[in-house]
C-alpha cells in the first residue's frame, strides 16, 4: 500500500505543522519557567485531564497519580499534540488559514483551562497563549512558502523548482524543532521556583520536639529484604495528583482555619514554629494500595497536633468534618474527631529529621494515624474549613471513593520476595502487617496447605505503626505457596475476602509463590 500522490504532496507541510507546534510548545513552557511555573501548558492539560478522568479510569489510579505514570500521561499528551500538529499542518496547506487556527485555538484553550485551575494567578494564561501563538505564526510561514507558486528567473534562465523551496522549509523545519528543544531545556534549567524553594529548605532549621516516641531496638528485625521499621524518605511512596510540585515558600505560607468556627484562625509559618512540637511515628498507607501492594510507608513527623490549631478556632457543634485544602486544589474530608481525639494527628513540618521534602508536602502537611492518606494526608496544607459530611466533599469522593477512609487490617509478605530461588534447609519469612491506630496482636502464615501458624511479631512502636513479623521457615524442595493474615488488636483476623481498593480499600491475603531448590 502506498499512500495517495495528494497525501504525500502535504508530507512537507505536516512536518512543518509539527514542527511550529515543538517551537511554540518549547516557547510556551519557557515562558511558564519564567512567569507563571505553575501554568506549565503540559502541566495545566494534563493536571486538568488528571482532575477530569472518569471514575472508570480510577482503576488506573494508583499508577495515575505515580512519578511514573505522570511522564507516561506527559508523553501521551505530547504525542496527541503532534498528531494534531500535523493534521493542522495539512490544513493549513489545504484551506488556509484553518491549520494555523487550530493551533492558535489550543493555545487559546490552554489558556482557559490554566484560568480554572486552583493555583492559578493573574499571568497564568501567558504561557499557553505564547506556545499557540508561536505555532500558528510559525506554521503559518513556513506553509506560506511551501505554498507559493514556483518562482521563475528570466534572468539566469535557472527555473527554481518546488525540491528547492520543499528542502529549505524542511531545513526551517529542523531549525524549529531545535528552538523548541533548546527552549524546553532552557524551562528546565530555569524552574527557578523549584530550585529557590529547594535552597530555602535546606536552609530551614527545625524547632525541637518537646515531645518525642522512642523507637525500641526491637522494633526492628534486621533481616535482610524486609522493609525496615522507618521508612529513609528517599524510598517512601509518593502519591498525588500534582503533575508540577507545587512550590510553596515558608516566609509566604500561611493556614487559615475557617467555616463552623467561633473564630477564624490565621497562622504563619513562623506562629506554627513557635508551638509546642511533638515527634511521633505513623504509618501512611494509601487506599490504592493492592494486597501486597507497596503504598505505605512509616516516618517520623514532626508538628503541631491539629487540636492543638482547631482548639483556638472552636468548632462549633454542628461540625462532624474538616476539609483540608492544598494549594493545588487537592481536598480531603477527615472526621473532625479523628483530629480533636486523643491521637497524634499533626500539621507536620518535619519527616524523618529533615523538612518535609518538597513532593511530601513542603512546608507543612497532614498525617493523621488510622486514615488512608486520601481523606487526611493533605501535603502543601494551606487551609482547613470545618464543616459537615452533609454540606462538602473531598477531591475524591465524587470521584467514586468512600467520603471517610479509616485504614483496614492488612498484612504483607516481603520476605521471600515474589519468585525468589530459596536454598533448601534453614530460610525465613517474614513482613509487615498494620491495622493504623488499633495495632496488631499477631501474623499468622500459611505454608501450602498446612496449618496456620503464629509468627514472632516484632516489638511495636504503637498502634499507629505497622509492625514486622517473621517465621522460621524449614524449606523443603519444590514450589511452595504462602500466606499471611494478620490478627488485630481488637481481636479480628484479617479477612480472605478479597476486594479491590476502590471504594474504600483492598482486602484479601497476601500470597507468594517460592520455589525451594
Ligand atoms: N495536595 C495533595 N495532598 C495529598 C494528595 C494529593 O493528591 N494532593 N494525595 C493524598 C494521598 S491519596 C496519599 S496516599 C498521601 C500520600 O502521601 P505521600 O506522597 O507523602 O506518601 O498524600 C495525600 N495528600
Ligand atoms: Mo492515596
Amino acid at each position: 500500500m502506498t499512500p495517495a500522490p495528494s497525501r504525500l504532496r502535504d508530507l512537507p507541510a505536516v512536518v512543518a505543522g509539527i514542527a511550529a507546534t515543538v517551537l511554540g510548545a518549547g516557547l510556551g513552557e519557557l515562558a511558564a519557567a519564567l512567569v507563571a511555573p505553575a501554568a506549565s501548558p503540559f502541566a495545566v492539560i494534563g493536571g486538568a485531564m488528571i482532575d477530569l478522568a472518569p471514575a472508570w479510569a480510577k482503576d488506573l489510579a494508583i499508577d495515575l497519580f505515580g512519578t511514573g505514570d505522570k511522564a507516561a500521561l506527559l508523553v501521551g499528551i505530547a504525542v496527541l499534540l503532534l498528531v494534531v500538529a500535523g493534521v493542522a499542518g495539512a490544513l493549513e496547506n489545504r484551506r488556509p488559514p484553518w491549520g494555523r487556527v487550530v493551533l492558535a485555538g489550543l493555545g487559546a484553550l490552554g489558556a482557559v483551562v490554566s484560568m480554572t485551575r486552583a493555583d492559578a494567578g493573574l499571568l497564568s494564561p501567558v504561557p499557553s497563549l505564547i506556545a499557540g501563538a508561536g505555532a500558528a505564526v510559525v506554521g503559518a510561514l513556513l506553509i506560506a512558502r511551501l505554498r507559493r507558486p514556483p518562482r521563475r528567473s528570466v534572468a539566469d534562465g535557472a527555473p527554481s523548482d518546488e525540491g528547492v523551496t520543499r528542502r529549505g522549509v524542511l531545513a526551517l523545519s529542523g531549525v524549529a524543532v531545535m528552538a523548541g528543544a533548546l527552549a524546553a531545556f532552557g524551562s528546565v534549567a530555569l524552574s527557578g521556583g523549584a530550585r529557590a524553594i529547594s535552597a530555602v529548605r535546606s536552609a530551614l532549621r527545625l524547632p525541637s520536639p518537646a515531645t518525642t516516641t522512642t523507637v525500641p531496638d526491637a522494633a526492628d528485625l534486621g533481616i535482610d529484604g524486609l522493609s525496615p521499621v522507618i521508612t529513609p524518605s528517599a524510598d517512601f511512596y509518593r502519591i498525588d495528583t500534582a503533575l508540577v510540585v507545587p512550590q510553596v515558600d515558608p516566609a509566604t505560607w500561611t493556614l487559615r482555619v475557617h467555616g463552623l468556627v467561633e473564630q477564624e484562625v490565621v497562622l504563619r509559618w513562623d506562629d506554627l514554629v513557635a508551638l509546642p512540637q511533638k515527634e511521633t511515628v505513623a504509618t501512611l498507607v494509601c487506599v490504592s494500595n493492592e494486597v501486597g501492594g507497596s503504598l505505605i510507608g512509616t516516618a517520623r513527623w514532626l508538628g503541631v497536633p491539629i487540636r492543638d490549631i482547631l482548639a483556638r478556632a472552636k468548632p462549633t457543634d454542628e461540625a462532624d468534618m474538616v476539609l483540608s485544602r492544598s494549594v493545588d486544589g487537592f481536598t480531603a474530608s477527615s472526621p473532625l474527631e479523628a483530629l480533636t481525639d486523643d491521637r497524634d494527628a499533626l500539621l507536620a513540618i518535619g519527616m524523618n529529621g529533615e523538612p518535609l521534602p518538597l513532593e511530601h508536602g513542603f512546608p507543612v502537611r497532614m498525617v493523621v494515624p488510622g486514615l488512608y492518606g486520601y481523606v487526611s494526608a493533605t501535603k502543601w496544607v494551606s487551609e482547613l474549613e470545618v464543616t459537615r459530611f452533609d454540606r462538602a466533599e473531598g477531591y475524591w469522593t465524587p470521584r467514586g471513593w468512600s467520603e471517610r477512609g479509616p485504614v483496614k487490617l492488612q498484612s504483607r509478605i516481603d520476605v521471600p520476595r515474589a519468585g525468589a530461588q530459596v536454598a533448601a534447609g534453614d530460610a525465613v519469612i517474614a513482613g509487615v502487617a498494620w491495622h493504623n491506630h488499633v495495632g496488631v496482636a499477631g501474623v499468622e502464615v500459611q505454608i501450602d496447605d498446612g496449618p496456620w501458624q503464629p509468627a514472632t511479631l516484632a516489638s511495636a512502636i504503637s498502634a499507629d505503626t505497622w509492625v514486622q513479623w517473621s517465621l522460621p521457615w524449614d524449606a523443603t524442595t519444590g514450589s511452595h505457596t504462602v500466606r499471611c493474615r494478620a490478627i488485630s488488636a481488637d481481636g479480628s483476623t484479617q479477612t480472605s475476602d478479597t476486594a479491590p481498593p476502590a471504594p474504600d480499600g483492598a482486602t484479601g491475603w497476601d500470597e507468594t509463590t517460592v520455589s525451594v531448590a
